[in-house]
């Protein structure tokens, strides 16, 4: 008996009926004189369900009790992914349904507020229970979700959180995947199934954003929307849109302005209008000012978990490298990230975690319906951040089929709709004379491996393939390109001359390369560079990858190769350059 691929929509995407019941989040919880936080981070109980569905846990309904009485638990830290943190490599590779709890305390103070549960990210669908009772379930792994449990809460003796996370990708997530088994196959271990996954990195999982209690007065803000109408000089003009939860007759609504050292600039009142305030800035990238032109050069960095040093460590390397932009590929990044590329100055096209759509399945009414949620999901977190300047809505889809076609005009214009200050773009691998989705951005993302995947180790046919590439992805489209991707796997430490694909040799002269034509289209129509990658990753065990994807210019410790002195040089010797100019745009 050979192998099936059996595309499995794991029960308990069925068993939580998550298409009825979703609650997205779009204002990051900050204390104020009205709100108050209390972290559920920490050390939570935890147990994986290795039973053959993994759906012990509902059919015996853990929730209903601490974890530690239905079974054994280890320590695991929230936020974290479940998958490294023990030395079981059968949790490492694990798919199917992770079971958390913890206790905890709440003020009696809060008996008389609004009390909100979010989690931002929990990968990749969750249901949560207060005290033994369902209270919110989510999918989606990279967003956040929240939701009022003060009805759920005792407030005069100790309460109960219960996180159950299932991982499992099917062809009807996103990103999508598929379960392929060997059942009744002698040639396997009994009942022996596996994640098989469309895209390039690990499928890291668990709880790995924050866990926070917030409170808020009765009657509360529950979004805001704020876009620039107009600049001149220092003068701004700003349109404004307030959503008020429990708004009664009574609400009166009051809006200020207010600069970083906290001096009012500007007010307003009701829930929507413009409002002009004088001593404006506008936001720029670190590197750049009014002078210079809109070229980005950049990498990814990681993203998907929350940890304060690394990315701490990630914007001291991007700003050591001269770098000015990242693409959150792909999926987006912790809004924590988001916030340090708002407060330095770093360009970010802001991605969903639409990668990997290969199968003509993937195209489906379901998927289109639910990727359209989740760019709102998007739009909603990060519409305020000055930092972000265009929304991806995917990574290397099947761009060269009609069916994408169909689908993505419909994403694309839905995400217009949602954000017409923005332009959106998909960043594609087909060619020029193939995609059928190009048609519909504002600008074109494209990725290319020349020298790598194309003509392996020949540095020397990069250049004019390259070339040829960028003038007819112009001449078809005719609007701004971006190079999103090009990179080589280096090995670090490893060299020879002449140089030899995996060496650190190999991926400074096949950068070099890439470069020399960048220069020449630069100047024209050519928007941006992004080398891939940032930093080494990991991803699936396969014979093309050495513990990870190694096409970081940066191990995966954040110490540099020596490609990262050659992009050094190249950002730095731009920053400092004077401004030319697209001609063709
Ligand atoms: C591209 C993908 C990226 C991969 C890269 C690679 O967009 O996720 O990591 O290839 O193969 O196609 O290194």
């Amino acid at each position: 008996m050979g192998k099936s691929t059996v595309y499995v929509c794991f029960s308990i995407l069925l068993m939580f009926n998550i298409y009825s019941s979703c609650h997205s989040s779009s204002l990051y919880p900050r204390p104020s004189e009205t709100r108050q936080i209390q972290e559920l981070n920490g050390m939570w109980n935890f147990r994986a369900d290795f039973s053959p569905n993994s759906d012990r846990g509902f059919t015996e309904k853990w929730f209903r009790f601490p974890l530690s009485k239905t079974g054994p638990v280890i320590p695991m830290p929230v936020p974290s992914s479940f998958n490294d943190i023990t030395t079981d490599k059968k949790l490492r590779d694990f798919t199917g349904i992770v079971w958390y709890d913890r206790e905890f305390y709440v003020s009696p103070d809060w008996q008389m507020k609004r009390v909100v549960l979010r989690i931002d990210s929990a990968h990749y669908a969750s249901v949560v229970y207060v005290n033994g009772k369902p209270t919110l379930e989510h999918i989606g792994g990279h967003l956040p979700f929240e939701g009022e449990i003060a009805t759920f809460l005792n407030f005069d003796k100790v309460n109960r959180i219960t996180i159950a996370v299932n991982n499992t990708l099917t062809p009807y997530t996103l990103p999508p995947g598929t379960i392929s088994h060997h059942k009744n196959d002698p040639r396997y271990p009994p009942g022996y199934s596996v994640q098989v996954l469309q895209f390039d990195f690990f499928n890291y999982a668990g709880i790995h954003r924050q866990v926070r209690l917030y409170t808020t007065p009765a009657v509360y803000i529950n979004d805001i929307t704020v876009t620039t109408l107009n600049i001149q000089e220092t003068n701004a003009i700003l349109k404004y849109a307030v959503k008020v939860g429990n708004a009664t007759q009574g609400t009166t609504i009051s809006v200020e302005v207010v600069n970083k050292e906290g001096m009012v600039l500007a007010s307003s009142s009701g829930d929507s209008g413009n409002i002009e305030t004088k001593a404006a800035h506008l936001w720029w990238p670190y590197t750049m000012n009014t002078t210079h032109y809109g070229y980005l050069y950049t990498l990814k960095i990681r993203g998907k978990g929350l940890d304060f040093p690394l990315i701490a460590r990630d914007f001291n390397m991007l700003k050591w490298l001269g770098a000015n932009c990242f693409r959150t590929s792909h999926y987006p990044y912790a809004e924590e990230i988001m916030d340090q590329a708002d407060e330095q100055g770093i360009v970010v096209i802001d991605e969903s975690p639409a990668v990997g759509l290969k199968m003509k399945v993937n195209f489906c009414k379901k998927n289109l319906e639910y990727h359209t949620r989740v760019m709102t999901e998007l739009v909603s977190r990060d519409k305020n951040r000055p930092s972000v300047i265009a929304w991806s809505v995917a990574n290397e889809p099947k761009s060269d089929t009609d069916y994408a076609a169909d689908y993505f005009q419909h994403v694309i214009n839905y995400t217009k709709g949602i954000d017409p200050t923005r332009p959106v773009t998909f960043v594609s691998s087909s060619d020029y004379d193939k995609d059928q989705v190009a048609k519909y951005t504002d600008f074109q993302c494209i990725n290319r491996y020349y020298g790598w995947y194309q003509d392996t180790g020949h540095t020397e046919t990069i250049a004019t393939h390259l070339s040829y590439d960028l003038d007819h992805w112009y001449k078809v489209l005719q609007k701004p390109i971006m190079v999103t991707e090009y990179g080589a796997d280096t090995v670090p430490g490893l060299h020879a001359e002449p140089s030899f694909v995996f060496t650190e040799d190999y991926q400074v002269e096949f950068l070099k390369q890439y470069h020399a034509v960048f220069d020449k289209y630069r100047t024209r129509f050519l928007v941006g560079e992004m080398v891939w990658n940032f930093a080494d990753f990991m991803t699936d065990q396969s014979v093309t990858r050495v513990l990870g994807n190694k096409k970081g210019i940066l191990t995966r410790q954040r110490q540099p190769k020596a490609a990262a002195y050659v992009l050094q040089t190249r950002y730095w010797s731009m920053i400092n350059a004077t401004t030319p100019v697209h001609d063709e745009l």
